[in-house]
């Protein structure tokens, strides 16, 4: 027997089935490091409307699931089809639902830390800047966010994703008795780096991990085009246990997991700054 032409029938077999059967994805983690986050927003709103061979299996479950190859592949080299999480063929509205969200925060394997990058130094970098609105009375108030200010603006803004935590002392569930969200945010309306609506997506989502109450915002464009500028994001209305104490405590909350894009995804550093009244 040809050994020799055994070894290389085998060796072609194995890698037809290997591109036949297309790469292991679970449902909602599009740039395949193990958890479900904003960043897998970015990547998705990053070719928001392509289109590709539809999956077999159109679950989205957070199991391994096999992906079809789409022509394509992210900066860190995965395949575009990692994000149509509904596996419908084309990237919508609805992977970010059906797969970002309803599966935000699951894991899987060795988690491959995301690229976040809150080091900006402020007067070199954008500000992510959060005013806390001091005259609101009950117990709510409201925290604004904005980006980049007149003296320094953002360049090349495409994705913007960052996380506010709170501890329980303060915000001890995601509703109220009464079942009203105790962390809700609006987005600005006519938004500096996008007007019209079609121009942008975006993604709030509300869970508890380590007894804090976590919100991330997500928040991109969806045309081809980058923006220069700078103002409002949006602003959050939480409901508190306790304003007074709240104020006190000096706006208790955490920004983290913070990430500004380029269509490009290049990182761009951000300083955060919290402004206490
Ligand atoms: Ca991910
Ligand atoms: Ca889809």
């Amino acid at each position: 027997m040809n050994w020799q032409l055994v070894i290389k029938i085998a060796i072609l077999i194995i890698s037809i089935h290997a591109t036949l059967s297309g790469q292991e994805m679970y449902p909602g983690d599009v740039n395949n490091n193990g958890i479900v986050n904003g960043v897998d927003f970015l990547y998705l709103t990053n070719i928001y409307d392509k289109e590709g061979s539809v999956r077999t299996d159109t679950n989205t479950t957070y199991n391994p699931i096999t992906a079809p190859t789409w022509n394509g592949v992210f900066p860190n080299g995965v395949n575009h089809s990692f994000g149509d999480c509904n596996g419908d063929g084309k990237i919508s509205n609805n992977d970010i639902q059906d797969g970002i969200i309803k599966n935000f925060n699951l894991q899987h394997g060795n988690i491959q830390n995301d690229n976040f990058d809150s080091s900006g130094i402020k007067g070199t970098h954008p500000t992510l800047l959060f005013v806390p609105d001091a005259a609101n009375s009950s117990n709510k108030l409201n925290i604004s966010v904005s980006l980049g200010d007149s003296n320094l603006p953002v360049d090349n803004f495409y994705g913007l994703t960052f996380k506010i935590s709170f501890d329980s002392t303060h915000i001890p569930s995601e509703t109220t008795p009464s079942g009203k969200p105790r962390v809700s945010f609006a987005l600005a309306n006519n938004l500096w780096f996008a007007n019209l609506p079609t121009s942008k997506r975006h993604l709030v989502t509300t869970k508890t991990q380590n007894d804090k109450v976590e919100t991330t915002i997500a928040v991109g464009k969806v045309d081809d085009s980058e923006e220069d500028g700078e103002g409002d994001i949006g602003e959050f209305t939480i409901i508190t246990v306790d304003v007074d104490h709240f104020r006190t405590a000096g706006y208790p909350f955490t920004i983290s997991d913070v990430m500004l894009i380029d269509k490009a995804m290049n990182v761009i550093p951000v300083h955060v700054e919290i402004v206490n009244n």
